[in-house]
């Protein structure tokens, strides 16, 4: 029999090239796993079952490589992406490895790194463009400060809009189908980095020349690094249309940013992510910016890839299996009851409706006094997702 966890390309899972690429450097520790070429993360990638390859500019072409060996490495990634079928739905900007943007990129106090990080954007989204990506994600690492003596924040998120403005007319000049995702981090590389959250990063959209070109990357961990409800901010982003592209992981709340298997930590919460995700109907990638632990092999990596997708999967089930419950319905149906009598509320304001408001008698001891069976239904899906319902 097939296994029903096995993805198909529908499922639209995609890894970055420094995912299941990562070698296992951390910051006390060496390298515990050989670098693995492109080409050959494309057929890994390919022989676990994922749909797409993401990457960041010099996770393929080295910083410092020529342009016929630039040309080399990019006709042989191609060549693999045609080989498996993989494709390469978003592209990004490293601008964070570089010793010249230990003071970040787009928000570095000195105007010849942010003039060379538009430059080396600009190179990346060609790169990007080239391999067919439509999603370009900005995850300024950087952008921030240790002490805030040295940096003006208003400064900098001046200069982060102009630089984003001025890629938005250069993606539009060159007619490019190109849509732009930023994504919010909170702290780490630097001491704090601008723009923390999904909210944050929602609001500085709207500032921009070309809202409607640039919406929002959340990660998982970013958010649970700062001790927040991570689907509550994805809902946000989805409801101002701006769910561009989404990084699952996990991790242990408040802790550094330990890029977790999906599913390996918070499964509840994992879970009310998917089931929202699956709901509202989001079609975009399901992106995996994890990596293995340090203890593991090359095996280890694929079954590192293979957990992220399978726990999706899964959980999409008991999504399903959810949405099937009675008893759960029957609670959801009596929880959220009672609209008829309030209908005539809905739909904006009017004078009327202000003076029917106002004579309205309210119960307020009997609202009081309703218990809501929230225990009930939380404990009823705790079971289902313990597997015994
Ligand atoms: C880096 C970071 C991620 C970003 C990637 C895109 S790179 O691994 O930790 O959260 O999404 O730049
Ligand atoms: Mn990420
Ligand atoms: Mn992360």
């Amino acid at each position: 029999m097939a296994d029903k966890y096995q993805p198909k390309p529908e499922d639209k899972f995609t890894f970055g090239l420094w995912t299941v690429g990562n070698m296992g450097r951390d910051p006390f520790g060496e390298p515990v796993r050989e670098r693995i070429a492109p080409d050959d993360i494309v057929r890994l990638l390919g022989e676990v079952g994922a749909y797409g390859v993401n990457f960041h500019d010099n996770d393929l072409v080295p910083i410092n490589a020529s342009t016929p060996q630039r040309n080399k490495i990019v006709k042989e990634f191609k060549a693999a992406l045609k080989e498996t079928g993989l494709k390469v739905p978003m592209a990004t900007t490293n601008l964070f490895a570089d010793p010249a943007f230990k003071d970040g990129a787009f928000t570095s106090n000195d105007p010849a790194v942010r003039a060379y990080a538009l430059q080396k954007t600009i190179r990346a989204i060609e790169l990007g463009v080239e391999c067919g990506a439509g999603i370009y994600v900005f995850w300024g690492g950087r952008e921030g400060t240790e002490s805030d003596a040295t940096k003006n924040p208003v400064e900098a998120i001046k200069w982060f809009r102009e630089a984003i403005n001025f890629l938005c007319e250069y993606v539009r000049d060159q007619k490019y189908d190109l849509k732009f995702a930023l994504e919010p981090k909170p702290n780490e590389p630097r001491g704090d980095i601008f723009f923390p959250t999904v909210g944050s990063m929602l609001g500085f959209i709207s500032t921009l020349q070309y809202p409607d070109m640039v919406g929002v990357n959340p990660e998982v961990a970013h958010e649970q690094m700062s001790g927040l409800n991570f689907m509550h901010a994805v809902a946000q982003a989805w409801d101002a249309g701006k769910l561009f592209h989404i990084d699952l992981n996990d991790q242990k709340y408040s802790r550094y940013d330990q890029d977790y298997r999906f599913g390996a930590e918070t499964i509840k919460p994992a879970f009310y992510l998917v089931k929202f995700l699956e709901d509202v109907g989001y079609s975009g990638s399901r992106h995996f910016d994890a990596h293995a632990y340090r203890t593991e092999d090359a095996e280890g990596v694929k079954d590192f890839a293979r957990g992220c997708m399978r726990s999706y999967l899964i959980l999409k089930e008991k999504a399903a299996q959810f949405n099937k419950d009675k008893e759960i319905q029957a609670l959801l149906k009596e929880i959220t009851g009672g609209t008829e009598k309030w209908k005539w509320l809905g739909g904006g304001y009017s004078k009327e409706k202000a003076k029917r408001l106002l004579d309205e008698p309210f119960d307020r001891e009997k609202l009081g006094a309703r218990g809501l069976k929230y225990e009930r239904l939380d404990q009823l899906t705790t079971e289902l997702l313990l597997g015994v319902r």
